[in-house]
């Protein structure tokens, strides 16, 4: 079979997932004129034409502003029911994805009209396609951290919802410490850790997300092959990296996909993983993701089935639900 056939085939979780950045422009477009509110281009051919960015906080400031026309609960699950719908056709079995609720509260949106209906639409997509999930909640790094402390607040009544919390938006001049106290609370109440480090950021940022946010996966660490002794440790205890090959083309984090450093990663004995991160923003889902470093790369078929098999090693699943697909 093809590389792709053969993509297409292998079981794939996703572990790196912003919901917000599922929103496809068609979805914008319908959505922002039942709320009859307006959209900043004038169609979604406009709108796409927007998408060329040059760094993280150019992506952002029009990612916030997709975000901006979701206002109900149907909103949210509309959102979250077709980005179920379009990987449940990729043979993505398990999803472990972000969702940032200040973007929304900030607004006057409730806590509960985000949650509930990216929540509903999880659990119907378990029902109705397979999919199994955990969802995280982020904070966004370019707020304070009583933002963040009031956002934790909110989770508290939804433990049996939320499994983890992480931390994305800028990086740079964000730092996983500004956020050490917040995580520490999360912590105590029973939350798992994740936190976006070395995207933009240096290894230093990496260092911390371990060291003071306990974080059980990186989310990127693309910069921690500037550090040796950071290496060495990740490979060590095995913490998960949630690669996103199409973002870092997209965002300028590389280059070239051939310039993707996955095969140094897996050299250097790194759990690493194929993630999509927004993909209607950056142009692909999971197999877009595979197939772009398969390519560029040359990833041999048991290397493409490797990462495939990382993905569920890294997940949250249950030993024994993990083991059907490793
Ligand atoms: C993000 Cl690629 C990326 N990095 C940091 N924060 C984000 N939020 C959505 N996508
Ligand atoms: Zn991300």
């Amino acid at each position: 079979a093809s590389i792709q056939t053969f993509i297409e085939g292998l079981p794939k979780t996703e572990l790196h997932l912003h919901i917000e950045g599922t929103f496809e422009p068609e979805l914008m477009f319908k959505i922002a004129k039942r709320n009859h509110l307006k959209i900043d281009y004038a169609d979604v051919e406009a709108l796409k034409r927007a998408y060329s960015f040059n760094n993280l906080q150019e992506f952002l400031d029009i990612y916030y502003a997709g975000a901006s026309v979701l206002i109900k609960e149907v909103d949210f699950y509309d959102l979250t029911w077709a980005y179920l719908t379009k990987v449940s056709g990729q043979n993505v079995k398990h999803i472990e994805i972000f969702f940032d609720p200040q973007t929304h509260t900030d607004r006057g949106v409730s806590f509960e009209t985000v949650l509930n209906g990216i929540y509903k639409a999880l659990k119907d997509g378990q029902e109705q396609l397979g999919i199994s999930f955990k969802l995280i909640m982020n904070f966004l790094r370019h707020l304070d951290e009583a933002s963040a402390f009031k956002t934790l607040e909110q989770a508290l009544p939804h433990k049996d919802k939320i499994v983890a919390v992480g931390l994305d938006s800028s990086e740079v001049g964000n730092p996983p410490s500004k956020f050490k106290n917040v995580f520490k609370k999360a912590l105590e109440e029973g939350f798992l850790t994740v936190a976006h480090a070395g995207e933009e950021g240096p290894s230093e940022y990496i260092w911390e997300a371990l060291d003071l946010l306990m974080v059980t996966r990186i989310d990127h660490g693309n910069r921690c092959l500037d550090d040796a002794k950071l290496v060495k440790r990740l490979a060590e205890q095995q913490t998960p990296l949630t690669l996103c090959p199409l973002s870092n083309l997209e965002l300028k984090v590389v280059r070239d996909l051939k310039e993707h450093p996955l095969p140094t990663m897996m050299a250097h004995g790194l759990l690493v993983t194929i993630n999509s991160d927004d993909p209607a923003y950056f142009g692909g889902y999971m197999n877009e993701n595979y197939q772009g470093v398969a390519q560029a790369l040359n990833l041999s078929k048991p290397q493409i089935a490797t990462l495939a098999k990382n993905g569920f090693k890294a997940s949250w699943l249950k030993n024994d639900e993990k083991q059907k697909y490793i």
